[in-house]
């Protein structure tokens, strides 16, 4: 088994995972799931960059595409003016990580050269041109496993054994990254929760999360405020935090290195204490 990376190479900076880090969650969008339209407007998107990055953000990913179920892609015109100027005056202004949330080759290149140092594609970085994009930048990225597209994804998501089909495909998906030029210390994974699952598939990926830190490359979650906290709490979305909370500790207990979430001071202390409190190596299961 490979020896996971502690450190991300993000083209010119190295984020250290030595111990887990909170990504912060910035959508540029009029539609997102829990925050749309909040923070639409650039000048208000730089502004609550800097609140994410003061309560603790090592990254700020940036997205201009909602992927809620259910939701449309923007134009790419519109998905580049929404994320490149944005990540232009972050990346002058700020000392972390800033992440393009993107599938298009267009949008991956200009962000990066924009200065965003990770391309976060929840379609896996399927399309070769992507691939080549980021492997020409230096970037990272973090390849996410998705059924379907956001459209119809929550139709009738179908799986005979999602723990091994989810970490298959991201097995595949890094070994397509790798052999595009992108390096191992350059990769992290993501098993996309919600994305075309259901319940019963989200808490299964859940049981067996340790099962996605032996990809040689580290692992990426996001749990904040979505529909299996809400089906698992019985809470409407703005009431998700202390379910979020939970399933960050346990994530980072797990083994998760990158805990996306909205909501990032109290993530830092849930994921702080979940990692504090993980089981020594000795009791863990190996694959
Ligand atoms: N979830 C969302 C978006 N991007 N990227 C990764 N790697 N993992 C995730 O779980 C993930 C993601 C959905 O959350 P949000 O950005 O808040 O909503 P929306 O897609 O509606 O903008």
């Amino acid at each position: 088994m490979p020896e996971t990376p502690q450190t991300l190479r993000c083209g010119s900076r190295h984020l250290d995972l030595s111990a887990p880090v909170v990504m912060g969650v910035l959508n540029v969008t009029p539609d997102s799931f829990s925050d749309g339209g909040r923070w639409f407007e650039p000048a208000r998107a730089v502004e609550r960059a800097r609140e994410l990055v003061a309560e603790g953000a090592a990254i700020v990913d940036v997205g201009g595409e909602s992927t809620r179920p259910g939701a449309q892609p923007p134009p790419v015109a519109e998905e580049l003016r929404r994320v490149v100027p944005v990540i232009r005056a972050l990346a002058a202004e700020l000392d972390v990580v800033i992440s393009v949330d993107t599938s298009r080759p267009e949008v991956a290149a200009a962000a990066v050269e924009a200065g965003a140092g990770l391309v976060n594609d929840v379609r896996g970085l399927r399309d070769p041109a992507t691939r080549a994009a980021v492997a020409a930048s230096g970037a990272a990225v973090c390849v996410m496993h998705m059924q379907g597209e956001p459209p119809t994804m929550q139709v009738a998501p179908a799986y005979v054994d999602v723990v091994a089909e989810v970490r298959a495909y991201l097995a595949e998906r890094v070994a397509a990254c790798r052999a595009a030029g992108i390096g191992a210390d350059a990769i992290v994974v993501d098993p996309g929760f919600g994305f075309g699952k259901t319940l019963e598939h989200n808490l299964a990926l859940f049981a067996a999360l340790e099962r996605f830190t032996t990809l040689g490359v580290p692992l990426l979650v996001g749990l904040s405020r979505k529909s299996l906290v809400g089906a698992v709490t019985g809470r409407p979305v703005e009431q998700r935090l202390a379910g979020s909370l939970a399933a960050a500790a346990l994530a980072a207990s797990r083994g998760a290195r990158i805990v996306r979430a909205h909501d990032v001071a109290p993530t830092l202390d849930a994921v702080r204490m979940g990692w504090a409190a993980r089981p020594a190596p000795a009791t863990r299961s190996s694959t």
